[in-house]
């Protein structure tokens, strides 16, 4: 740094009036000269950098405040977490075992909010945005593939949420905040037999509704049928013993792929089976849980037989559907001694008192 008295410098490099205290234009007093007091182009300079190395300080002290974009991805507990200090959210925890058709019921509905409004809701945005256009590209014409597909989840991508901000077609002002989990299917499929796992699923004890997918395509293939019907009884089991489902769990069972299950042979006999599998569920869990439900979709026919996302409009208006519980209010019984605590019963927070 460089140190001038701003009263003794002069704006003429060859002027030494700073030192010697005479003016080089022999201006007496040397003050009246025009260029006294002035500051030369190299002392600017010398000022110029200490006021970066100021800024530069003063921006290093800024950064550590700022407020970072959010990336657009599909958001980590911890990110729900963050967002849950902003808003309350709707979760629902979408358990299935490995391409029984998790991600592409998410993208189904993604796609169906691009194009309009749907199941008497439309899309108000989305936090995760970036996460929703990757998963869909697959599905779509420009990833050059022939058929649509879903990129597959990996188990190292962990917990992730896909959001959906929604407002009601009818009310604009009734939104709804829906978080839709995804998980490689494997770690459910670990979860069956292991209850430390079971545990370790937290998206399962903190959804409002959690969908149990059962794969259609085995459900079509009498050698894999019974299998797949055992391993949703087993998850729902294991669910339940791990504590990760709560007598007031909301459980929906939900058939997927059922453009492949339309013209099956022996469809009597599947329709039997689907039937003695749903008793046997409801005779055995239904009493240990607050609702289970069966439904069935095909999020994405290949052959365009089923429009798309078929069955899934009823499944996201129960979703969306405001949750009831009979509150009972309790007066607190405050002593209202001033006028100032009075002005709150004339409040719509008044019958509280
Ligand atoms: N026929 C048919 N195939 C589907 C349907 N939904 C998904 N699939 C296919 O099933 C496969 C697995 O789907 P995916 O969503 O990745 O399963 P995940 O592993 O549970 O996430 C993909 O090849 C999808 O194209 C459907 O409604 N009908
Ligand atoms: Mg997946």
């Amino acid at each position: 740094m460089v140190v001038i008295a701003q009263s003794h410098r002069c704006g003429r490099p060859e002027c030494d009036v700073s030192k010697t205290g005479v003016c080089v234009e022999g201006h007496t007093p040397s003050e009246s000269c025009p260029f006294f007091g002035q500051a030369t182009d190299d002392t600017l300079d010398d000022f110029e950098d200490e006021d970066n190395a100021e800024s530069s300080d003063a921006q290093q002290s800024v950064e550590p405040t700022r407020i970072p974009l959010h990336s657009g991805e599909a958001l980590t507990p911890a990110e729900i977490d963050q967002f849950l200090l902003w808003k309350p959210a709707r979760f629902v925890t979408i358990v299935g075992e490995f391409d029984s058709g998790k991600t592409t019921l998410i993208c189904c509905l993604y796609d169906r909010f691009l194009r309009g409004s749907f199941a008497g809701h439309l899309f108000a945005g989305s936090r995760t945005l970036v996460g929703l256009e990757k998963k869909s590209h697959h599905s779509r014409i420009d990833s050059g593939r022939v058929a649509p597909d879903t990129l597959r989840t990996s188990l190292s991508d962990g917990l992730t949420y896909f959001h959906f901000s929604l407002v009601s077609s009818e009310d604009l002002q009734a939104r709804v905040e829906l978080m839709l989990s995804d998980r490689a299917g494997e770690q459910y499929q670990k979860a069956r037999n292991n209850s430390d796992i079971v545990s370790q699923l937290i998206e399962v004890k903190k959804a409002q509704h959690v969908v149990l997918l059962m794969d259609g395509s085995r459900i079509a293939d009498p050698i894999h049928r019974s299998g797949a019907m055992q391993s949703v009884r087993q998850t729902l089991r294991a669910f339940l013993d791990g504590g990760a489902l709560l007598d007031a769990s909301r459980v929906q069972v939900v058939t997927t792929k059922v453009d492949l299950l339309a013209a099956v042979p022996g469809k009597q006999v599947l329709d039997t089976q689907l039937e003695q599998f749903r008793t046997g569920l409801q005779n055995d869990f239904g009493g240990r849980l607050g609702e289970l439900s069966f439904w069935e979709i095909a999020a994405r026919d290949p052959h365009g037989g089923f429009s798309p996302a078929h069955g899934v409009e009823q499944l996201l208006a129960s979703w969306c559907a405001s949750i009831t519980t009979a509150v009972t209010r309790v007066p607190l019984r405050i002593p209202l001694s001033t006028e100032f605590d009075r002005l709150l019963s004339r409040t719509p927070m008044g019958d509280l008192i």
